[in-house]
């Protein structure tokens, strides 16, 4: 069965473009697993820890079979294999992955939180998903997403970078 995630990426070290592309390429190539399609890039300020790089985010609709752990697992040797380091908690990193939505569902393990527990908070999360899929319901609430926007969201300090003109298909990965 073919399952519907959203998958939030961001880079502030080096060539911050190119590790989303390079992680975009690597979960596509996954088994079972297809990036349908892409929101723009956008630059946003460093939230919780301050004093770092300002980051390009972004958020990817992604199809696959894998389970929530298989693709967490999967993800992790992504960011891995792009040379993430965790030194600092919330600090800079070439790249992170993070599930934010899997269908429907609500997970609470240790591993895994999925609804993402702060992405109804994060104007570098919710602004690009609201680009990508602006009539996207949220498990967590009933609200819709332009009220969740303009209730919680401070759009401040994120702002297109890249626009994502292509749509799907093979330009997906085009610069
Ligand atoms: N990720 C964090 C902490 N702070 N700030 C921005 N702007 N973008 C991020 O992706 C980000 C952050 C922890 O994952
Ligand atoms: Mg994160
Ligand atoms: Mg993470």
């Amino acid at each position: 069965m073919m399952n519907d995630v959203y998958v939030a990426l961001g880079s502030n070290i080096g060539d911050r473009q190119s590790f989303l592309d390079s992680a975009l390429k690597e979960i596509d190539r996954l088994e079972g697993t297809h990036v349908e399609k892409i929101s723009s890039i956008y630059e946003t300020e460093p939230v919780g820890y301050k004093d770092q790089e300002a980051f390009l985010n972004m958020v990817a609709k992604v199809q696959t079979v894998l389970s929530p752990n298989e693709l967490l697992d999967k993800l992790q040797s992504i960011e891995h294999a792009l040379k993430r380091t965790r030194e600092i908690h919330w600090g800079p990193r070439t790249i992170d992955l993070d599930i934010l939505l899997y269908n429907q569902e609500n997970i609470q393990t240790e591993e895994l939180k999925i609804p993402h527990p702060r992405m109804l908070d994060r104007g570098f999360v919710m602004i690009p998903l609201y680009e990508l899929q602006p009539d996207l319901h949220f498990p967590h609430t009933d609200k819709n997403f332009s009220t969740i926007i303009e209730e919680r969201i401070d759009k401040k300090g994120v702002n297109v970078w890249k626009r994502n003109n292509g749509g799907g298909g093979s330009g997906l990965f085009e610069n």
